[in-house]
C-alpha cells in the first residue's frame, strides 16, 4: 500500500501550508497523521478533503509511520526526530537541529536529490528558508560558471518567525496607520508601536531591522551563518566564500535576497538568463524596461524562486548581481519538505 505520513507541527505557520500542499499535490500517501503540541491536540484540519483530528505528540503517534515531517522548533526536532526513526520512520526535519550533521543529508530536490538515499541516521534535513530561496537560483549559475563567492543581503518576511511574527507586524500596522503625527515625528514609529515587539528586537512597521536569529561569535547572526554553512553543504563547496547580512522587512510572506555572486570564469547576463530560463524551480522575471522584477507579492503562494535584475558587475567580468524572491513558507519550508518526502514515497512504494 501507500506509505503512512506524519506531519509534526501541523498547526503552525509552516504546518498550515503543508496541509494545503498535501491537499493539492499528487497524492502519494496512504494515511496522513497530523501531530502537534498538547495545546493544539483535538483541533480538526481538512486535508485531501478529509477532516483529520490533530493528535498530541507522543512516541506512539509514530507507530506504523513511514515518513515523519517535522515543522517544529530546533529543540523539539532534536528530541523527537530520533524517536520517530526508532519506530522505523524516515524523519524529514525543517528545523536547524540536524542540518550541519555530516551524517544527515541537506537536500534540495532540484539540486541534490540523490542524497536522500544516504541517510545513516534516518534523518534528512531541509534548509533554512532564506538559503532555499537563493540557492535554487544560484545552483544553475554555479553549474554554468563555477561559483567562488557570494555576498548576500536578505529582505526577510515576518512569517519566517512564525504566526507570532505575522500577528506582531499586523498589530503594529494597525497602530501606526491612524497616527498622522508620524509625519511630524519624521516617521519614528516607536511611540505609536509601544512595546509590543513580538519576536523582533525593534518595531517592524515602517522600519527595517538588520537582525534575524541569535547572536554568534564576531557579531554574526545565526541566520547569516546558516546562509553560509548551508550553501556550502548543498552545493558541495566547503570553501565557498559567503558574507551575508540578514534583514527583516515589513512583508508578511516572501523572503528576498540581493546577491553578488563571483564565479571562476567570465559571465554574461544573457547567458545567465538562459541558464535560469531552463532551471527547475526557477521563474525568470527580468525586464526592468517593463518594470518587471521579482517581488514577494508575486512569489507568495507560488512554488518557484523568482529571479531577476540580472546584471554583470561593472567592475568584475566574473561577477553577477541579481535579486531573488521566494515564498518562505512554501519552497522555504513546507514545499521543499514535501518534495523530499515525495522522493522517499517513490522509494518506499517500490
Ligand atoms: C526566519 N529563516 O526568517 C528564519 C526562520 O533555521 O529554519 C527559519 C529558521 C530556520 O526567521
Amino acid at each position: 500500500g501507500l506509505p503512512t505520513l506524519a506531519v509534526v507541527g501541523a498547526t503552525g505557520a509552516v504546518g498550515t501550508v503543508m496541509c494545503e500542499l498535501l491537499s493539492s499535490r499528487k497524492n502519494l500517501w496512504g494515511e496522513i497523521r497530523l501531530v502537534a503540541s498538547e495545546r493544539s491536540a483535538g483541533r480538526t484540519i481538512v486535508v485531501r478533503g478529509e477532516e483529520l483530528t490533530v493528535r498530541a505528540l507522543s512516541p506512539e503517534v509514530f507507530e506504523g509511520v513511514d515518513v515523519a515531517m517535522f515543522d517544529v522548533p530546533d529543540e523539539v526536532a532534536a528530541e523527537w526526530a530520533p524517536i520517530a526513526t526508532k519506530y522505523g520512520a524516515v524523519a524529514v526535519d525543517n528545523s536547524g537541529a540536524f542540518r550541519m550533521d555530516p551524517d544527515v543529508p541537506l537536500v534540495v530536490p532540484e539540486i541534490n536529490p540523490g542524497q536522500v538515499r544516504s541517510r545513516p541516521k534516518g534523518i534528512i534535513a531541509n534548509a533554512n528558508c532564506t538559503t532555499l530561496a537563493m540557492i535554487v537560483a544560484i545552483a544553475p549559475l554555479h553549474r554554468e560558471y563555477g561559483l567562488k563567492e557570494l555576498v548576500l543581503a536578505s529582505y526577510q518576511a515576518v512569517s519566517g518567525a512564525g504566526q507570532v511574527g505575522i500577528d506582531t507586524l499586523l498589530g503594529q500596522i494597525d497602530k501606526v496607520s491612524g497616527d498622522r503625527a508620524l509625519g511630524s515625528r519624521s516617521g519614528d514609529v516607536r511611540q505609536a508601536v509601544g512595546d509590543d515587539l513580538g519576536p523582533f528586537p525593534a518595531p517592524l512597521a515602517l522600519n527595517v531591522v538588520p537582525w534575524a536569529g541569535s547572536l554568534r561569535d564576531g557579531g554574526w547572526s545565526s541566520e547569516e551563518l546558516k546562509m553560509r554553512n548551508e550553501s556550502r553543504k548543498i552545493l558541495g563547496l566547503p570553501d565557498l566564500k559567503v558574507s551575508a547580512t540578514c534583514v527583516r522587512v515589513p512583508v508578511v510572506t516572501g523572503h528576498s535576497v540581493a546577491v553578488h555572486a563571483v564565479f571562476g570564469t567570465e559571465v554574461d547576463a544573457e547567458g545567465a538568463r538562459e541558464a535560469l530560463r531552463h532551471a527547475p524551480g526557477v521563474i525568470l522575471v527580468d525586464d526592468p524596461a517593463a518594470e518587471e522584477f521579482p517581488m514577494p507579492i508575486d512569489a507568495v503562494g507560488t512554488d518557484p524562486s523568482w529571479v531577476g535584475r540580472i546584471r554583470r558587475s561593472l567592475d568584475d567580468p566574473r561577477a553577477l548581481d541579481l535579486f531573488v524572491t521566494g515564498d518562505n513558507l512554501r519552497k522555504g519550508a513546507a514545499l521543499n519538505t514535501a518534495q523530499i518526502a515525495e522522493l522517499l514515497a517513490a522509494e518506499l512504494s517500490r
